[in-house]
């Protein structure tokens, strides 16, 4: 349902139209390549509230997409996919009937890295012909539909993040199970399929269990939205309670250009209660090694 709303004086015909019972909102009546800090703190306001939001018929170019990802913090670069070498923070996800650049995971962004991505804002070019949607989960509902006993043990608990999908298992970091939002105040999982190893307090085998039966629980149907794009849709999320991912059905050439908002460092929801998993004579020991070495060398 479409609501107009009008927050600040430079945007008197902002329509929000909500897409589903757990995130997600569309957003028209302002010009992108306009903002300033006054239409960027509103546009925050509205993507702290519906965490993912899309702003259709927008026209950017390259430098307009970076002016307007300025907007909200320090932008970051990527190694393999940056455009050109003058604009570092900008890249372009391309792919041609599935095969490219495909982010068809589910993640939040960077979680391998120490102070992982904030938000990512990107811009849909070229839509494929059939296919290529994203879907993005509320990781505030995927907590607060713990069982009690369950939220309990996640908040004592860490998980080691690396970049082993990325060809570069050796960039690791570890990051508390339920973080608190630095905006909202409110506790989100903060688990990934796509970047999530094990759980630092667990032996090898409880790990893998358990982190399969948190990703899953993560994306259950009824925490997400489904989005089908148009071409010049901009699509800004919240990767501290979110996580997304990509549709690989898609016919036909898909291209989409990003800039990544860089974030700090995540705030624990509780203190660690656990130490470590520290098991020395058992055969799976060998699988402790990678966590063992990061702990030591960190
Ligand atoms: O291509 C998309 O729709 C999503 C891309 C993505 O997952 C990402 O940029 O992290």
């Amino acid at each position: 349902m479409a609501s107009a709303i009008d927050r600040s004086p430079l945007t008197p015909n902002l329509e929000v139209t909500q897409l589903s019972g757990s995130l997600g909102a569309e957003i028209r009546g302002i010009t992108l390549t306009e903002v300033g800090p006054d239409e960027a703190a509103t546009i925050l306001d509205l993507l702290h509230e519906h965490l993912v939001i899309f702003f259709p018929d927008q026209a950017l170019t390259p430098d307009e997409h970076i002016t307007f990802g300025g907007n909200f913090g320090r932008l970051e670069g990527h190694p393999n996919l940056a455009l050109d070498s003058e604009r570092p923070e900008f890249f372009e996800l391309k792919a041609v009937g599935g095969a490219g650049a495909v982010a068809d995971e589910w993640h939040s962004d960077l979680t391998c890295e120490a102070e992982p991505s904030i938000y990512a804002i990107l811009h849909m070019k070229k839509c494929p012909e059939f296919g290529g949607d994203t879907l993005w989960a509320n990781m505030y509902r995927a907590y607060d539909s713990l069982s009690q006993p369950l939220k309990d043990l996640c908040e004592g608990l860490s998980a080691l993040h690396d970049a082993g999908p990325h060809h570069a298992p050796d960039r690791k970091a570890i990051h508390p199970v339920v973080r608190t939002h630095p905006v909202t105040g409110r506790k989100s999982l903060f688990v990934n399929h796509h970047f999530t190893r094990r759980i630092v307090e667990m032996s090898h085998d409880e790990s893998e269990a358990f982190l399969a039966y948190l990703t899953r629980h993560a994306t259950k149907d009824r925490f997400t939205v489904r989005y089908h794009w148009t071409a010049g849709t901009i699509a800004m999320w919240d990767n501290r309670c979110t996580q997304h991912h990509v549709l690989n059905d898609f016919e036909g050439e898909r291209i989409i250009q990003r800039v990544t908002v860089m974030g700090d460092k995540v705030e624990a929801a509780a203190k660690s209660r656990y130490a470590p998993f520290d098991e020395k004579y058992s055969a799976a020991t060998w699988r402790d090694e990678p966590l063992r070495k990061f702990l030591r060398d960190r």
